[in-house]
């Protein structure tokens, strides 16, 4: 069995027997400034140096929103937000650079600018995606989610979530040591939100520790997610102590990355749940 807190990706071997940050990075263009992308580019790099501050161990930098309903972006429009991103930072942080794509090319230049992680949400479904995530040693994240970002929501069905997802999860890592990548470089993430009602979600955070079984790490994000604004009735902006309980709560439950937007609260919070994990029984 391979070291499971260990995770490889690129020229950084992350230590997981502590839980990790990884720090949101959205890139969209402004549509209420008229500074085009350069803008864009210098607000998205500015926000990521304060993640980084705030103790960010990863960033994940996305170009395209992936929220129930978002309209897809095409390739050259996603290239040319997240690529100058990624060489400006790449040469700023010293942390992993994670791009959030689910396109074989965008994976590609990705990784040349500097990209250490591919988190796919399609968790690498995408014709040619397994190929492209295997020509480097960038790490990998195999997401699962049910349809698409345009209909997932709609009326997401399962037998059993937690065998469903555990079996899509599986398969993927089998097509990727098939491709030759070496467990080391994957994390699996049952993708919260992405096709699941919140009894399904819900059944996924408590039933985590069946996902480990794999062998693989698990990467968990519930950040101000919708699942969290049915249980305590808040809109998106205040939905801060929720995503700190839901972190605090998946790590406890195995995971050893979450995804976040407040990475300093969340810095905080884990620091405490990791106290406890490692805490004597008897002291
Ligand atoms: C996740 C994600 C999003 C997640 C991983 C949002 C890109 C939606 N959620 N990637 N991406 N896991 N691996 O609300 O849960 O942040 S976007």
């Amino acid at each position: 069995m391979q070291n499971q807190s260990l995770f490889h990706c690129g020229k950084f071997r992350l230590n997981l027997a502590h839980p990790r940050v990884m720090g949101i990075v959205n890139v969209t263009p402004d549509s209420f400034s008229d500074g085009g992308r350069h803008a864009s580019t210098d607000l998205a790099v500015a926000h990521a140096l304060k993640l980084v501050a705030e103790g960010a161990d990863i960033l994940d930098i996305g170009g395209e929103s992936t929220r129930p309903n978002a309209i897809p972006v095409g390739l050259d429009e996603e290239l040319s937000r997240v690529i100058p991103v990624i060489e400006r930072l790449a040469q700023e942080v010293d942390v992993p650079l994670s791009i959030d794509t689910y396109k074989p090319e965008v994976m590609r230049q990705a990784v040349k600018a500097g990209a250490a992680i591919i988190n796919d949400i399609y968790g690498l479904r995408q014709p040619g995606a397994v190929q492209a995530a295997a020509e480097g040693n960038a790490g990998i994240c195999i997401m699962h989610m049910q349809g698409t970002p345009q209909t997932m929501q709609q009326e997401p069905v399962y037998a059993d979530v937690v065998q469903e997802v555990k079996a899509f999860l599986h398969e993927q890592l089998q097509a990727c040591h098939a491709a030759g990548i070496s467990a080391e470089r994957i994390v699996l993430d049952p993708g919260f939100g992405f096709g699941k009602r919140t009894v399904h979600n819900l059944a996924l955070l408590q039933a985590m520790p069946a996902i480990l079984e794999l062998g693989r790490p698990i990467l968990a994000g519930l950040s101000r997610k919708s699942v969290l604004g049915q249980i305590i009735g808040s809109d998106v902006d205040q939905r801060l102590h929720a995503s700190l309980a839901a972190s605090v709560i998946a790590v406890m439950k195995g995971a050893r990355i979450v995804r976040v937007h407040d990475v300093k609260a969340t810095v905080d919070a884990l620091k405490v749940t990791d106290a406890v994990i490692h805490a004597q029984a008897s002291a």
